[in-house]
């Protein structure tokens, strides 16, 4: 992979850091009530939703215990492997409680498919996704989100966690990768 440039490597800002601060405020009041009273656990997907999920707690008003996994599937290339690796787990038990997974995109659904038939063999009292991106044009397996971001159209994003090759996770906002950057790698 050629050396990243940071800004100059964006073709387009897709979701602009107002219109993300807007929604996550948003997705913050919804989940504050929802689950009003009970014991909720967020599991943060790292590493890609370390800022959705370092923003979305703080915009929950309600006491939450946090959780963090991390996977892998998508390894360098633009395209899931399909494989999903777990390379770390939960540190506590989930057992009776109810849980939200924070997710930063869901593309094939793949990951996902995986981590919630992984996380419902824990005993959780529930389980529910909120996903800040989804990109529907590409889903292989059916996933349903509780919370919903945003829907984007089949383009790979960079930003706000997102990356390409480990690089651009530190964009405040996500914007859609110039397609040079992943085809002359
Ligand atoms: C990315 C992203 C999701 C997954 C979504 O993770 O954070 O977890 O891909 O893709 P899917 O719906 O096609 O499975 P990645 O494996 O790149 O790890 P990362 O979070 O560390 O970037
Ligand atoms: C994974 C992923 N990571 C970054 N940008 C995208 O568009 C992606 N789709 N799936």
């Amino acid at each position: 992979m050629r050396q990243p440039d940071l800004s100059g490597d964006v073709a387009s800002v897709l979701i602009t850091e107002e219109e993300i601060r807007t929604r996550v405020a948003d997705l913050g009041r919804r989940i504050s009530e929802d689950y009003e009273g009970k014991e909720l656990t967020l599991v943060s997907v790292l590493k890609g939703s370390l800022p959705f999920m370092a923003d979305l707690m703080r915009a929950i008003t309600i006491p939450v215990a946090i959780d963090l996994m991390e996977v892998s599937s998508y390894g360098t290339a633009t395209e899931s492997s399909g494989l999903v690796r777990i390379l770390k787990d939960l540190s506590s038990s989930i057992d009776g409680r109810d849980v939200l997974i924070v997710e930063d995109i869901i593309d094939t659904g793949l990951t996902l498919n995986y981590l919630v038939r992984y996380l419902r063999g824990k005993n959780p009292r529930s389980l529910r996704i909120c996903a800040l991106v989804d990109k529907p044009a590409r889903r292989l397996v059916d996933i349903p989100i509780d919370y919903r971001g945003f829907e984007i159209p089949d383009q790979f994003v960079i930003g706000y966690g997102l990356d390409y090759g480990e690089y651009y996770r530190n964009l405040p906002f996500i914007g859609v990768l110039k397609p040079e950057v992943y085809t002359s790698s």
